[in-house]
């Protein structure tokens, strides 16, 4: 054969050969996220999706598409509902369009550090979502993903009170809380898709938008947006999700060891998230961002003062409310 055919070749033939006999996948099943491959998330997400082929045998082979390579957060959703995408990774807030209560995360500076994130999320705040979440026919994993405190970037002036927000063109991501949080703050905030934020900052349709430092370090958003101003504004997370259907295929050995796998990476990519941000600021300067602090006293009455607090608590219901206040203490 001549190597390129040989290549060609060896592209085609499954990783795992037994007896000299190619064997292929019983299961090919695809994963899906918004974020780059580099991203601790894909990262974690790739390396199981390597042990569950490796541990199944090559029976379960489960795809990477990292980036929105499969659509917007909007489109790998209903993807999700409909079978044509088996697992996906998607923000409690985004969630929401579809399961209300998964907004509860995102409520405006409710933790006031990662214990107290983790103990609400492993917790009841998770354990309350997760149930709303199989309510309305989804399969969820346990361990949510890090995604982190927020932090605003913007292109021309640096926002380092309450008061710079008013009228400011803020990009949020598709999803009520994001729009309500930053009305309260009398900004002017457009729902994007995470598919056209580099763009939508490039081309200055917004004028600055809200992410974690992971976030706009991989997705390189240091390239189009020049301050970035510490607000940890709103602490996110990612929940692993699956289609029933999907997974109810899988003979339960199989689900069993996605389950393992996935939550043992969500806990591992925690530990990463948490060590790049030891770094992060210094490289975000580095790569030309000017960074500023915020006294978060000031924006958190702010929102009170609009109403905020009040008007999620009516929104999520009593028991929402009170599985997060359980754990952080009466935030209205
Ligand atoms: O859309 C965003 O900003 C992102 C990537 O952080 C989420 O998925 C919420």
């Amino acid at each position: 054969m001549h190597r390129r055919a040989l290549l060609a070749a060896s592209l085609t033939v499954p990783l795992f050969a037994i007896g000299g006999k190619a064997r292929a996948a019983e299961f090919s099943y695809k994963y899906a996220s918004n974020l780059p491959a580099s991203h601790p998330l894909n990262v974690h997400a790739a390396m199981a999706a390597a042990r569950i082929k490796a541990e199944s045998q090559g029976r379960l082979d489960i795809a990477v598409f990292p980036n929105n390579q499969l659509g917007s957060d909007t489109d790998a959703l209903s993807q999700l509902r409909s079978g044509a995408l088996e697992f996906f990774t998607l923000s409690g807030p985004i969630l929401a369009t579809l399961v209300p209560a998964a907004s509860l995360n995102g409520v405006g500076f409710a933790f006031k550090n990662y214990d107290e994130v983790w103990a609400a999320m492993d917790g009841p705040v998770g354990a309350y979502v997760r149930g709303e979440i199989s309510k309305r026919g989804l399969y969820v994993y346990d361990k949510i993903w890090d995604n982190g405190y927020r932090q605003i970037t913007t292109a021309a002036r640096p926002i380092q009170t309450p008061a710079d927000l008013h009228g400011f063109k803020i990009r949020v991501p598709v999803s009520p809380l994001w729009t309500s949080l930053f009305k309260a703050f009398g900004a002017a905030p457009a729902s994007i898709n995470f598919s056209e934020v580099y763009s939508a900052l490039e081309t200055h349709i917004v004028d600055g938008q809200e992410n974690p430092l992971a976030i706009i370090e991989t997705a390189k958003l240091y390239e189009v947006q020049k301050n970035l101003c510490f607000t940890n504004h709103m602490w996110d997370g990612y929940w692993m999700l699956a289609n029933p259907d999907a997974l109810a295929r899988l003979p339960s050995d199989l689900q069993e060891l996605v389950r393992h796998e996935f939550n043992a990476a969500a806990m591992a990519e925690r530990e990463n998230v948490k060590k790049m941000n030891e770094t992060l600021g210094e490289t975000l300067k580095g790569q030309g961002m000017a960074l500023f602090e915020t006294d978060p006293a000031a924006f958190r009455a702010a929102l009170q003062s609009a109403g905020f607090y009040a008007e999620w608590r009516k929104r999520l219901g009593e028991p929402a409310w009170t599985a997060l206040t359980s754990v952080v203490g009466p935030l209205a």
